[in-house]
């Protein structure tokens, strides 16, 4: 295993990766830029830029991570398994002053077809209710993705405005990324008009951790981890990269 912070690696990964990962990943970057302000944060122990083998394929991870004054983490990981399989894996974290739902948001694919495509704002609250503008402004959005998927049992945390499809062709794909910038740009705007609540810390970290916690029993993550890192290092980097609810 190698790890290092070598020259912006993310140009390269994400040039080689799947045209809609690429297109996705740019997106939510110039949005980030757009709305919040940006400074960077130190991943532990430099696991900016990762490679693993231990049986079978080769594991190619490039982070990007910042904080704003509204997040206390802004993740966007770019993966890509031997040569045939690209994950984009992106989740916004609050901090906890700021009562704000979970941004989160992973695409799989391989050979040219994405075969997850998944978005969510998911509540923190204690009543799991999203606030008003969240489902007045993204709620009522058309819905015309012919191969939607089933949710798996721990995503319970998940919202009503929940889209989780295969995209059936290059339409549904950018379909697929206007629906993302849709809930990224309203919920960078909900944020910064927002005042912080002190008060609802307790109710915030609660939320992040359950949302955390079932996040990490999401199997099919785990395996492509342990099989290029092992077991160990796969918890490790689910629970402190990927979902770290310790804030
Ligand atoms: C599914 N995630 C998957 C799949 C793989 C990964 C291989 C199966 C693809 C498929 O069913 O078609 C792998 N995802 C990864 C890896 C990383 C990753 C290795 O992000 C990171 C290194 N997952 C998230 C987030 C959400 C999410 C933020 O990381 C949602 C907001 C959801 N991924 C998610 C769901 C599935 C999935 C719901 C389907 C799980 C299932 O059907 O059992």
């Amino acid at each position: 295993m190698t790890s290092s912070s070598g020259p912006s690696p993310s140009q390269s990964l994400r040039a080689q990766q799947h045209p809609m990962i690429r297109q996705l990943a740019d997106t939510i970057e110039g949005i980030w830029q757009q709305h919040l302000t940006l400074e960077p944060y130190q991943l532990p122990e430099d696991l900016g830029y990762i490679e693993g083998r231990l049986e079978g394929e080769r594991l190619v991870i490039e982070n990007a991570c910042y904080q704003t004054p509204q997040f206390r983490k802004l993740h966007l990981e770019l993966a890509r398994v031997g040569q045939t399989l690209d994950i984009l894996h992106c989740v916004m974290f609050p901090r906890l002053d700021y009562p704000l739902p979970m941004f989160g948001c992973d695409l799989v694919g391989g050979r040219g077809q994405i075969s997850a495509a998944i978005v969510d704002l998911s509540p923190t609250s204690r009543d799991r209710k999203l606030s008003a503008p969240y489902i007045t402004t993204l709620g009522s959005l058309p819905a015309s993705f012919s191969q939607p998927r089933d949710i798996p049992t721990w995503g319970d945390i998940f919202s009503e405005i929940c889209l989780f499809v295969r995209p059936a062709d290059g339409a549904e794909e950018q379909e697929f990324v206007a629906r993302v910038a849709a809930y990224l740009t309203l919920h960078c705007q909900q944020a910064v008009a927002m005042a912080p609540a002190p008060d609802r810390q307790e109710e915030t970290l609660e939320g992040q951790q359950r949302y955390c916690s079932q996040q990490r029993q999401n199997d099919k993550t785990r395996r492509v981890l342990e099989k290029a890192f092992g077991p160990d290092w796969a918890e490790r980097y689910m629970t402190t990269v990927l979902f770290d609810a310790a804030v």
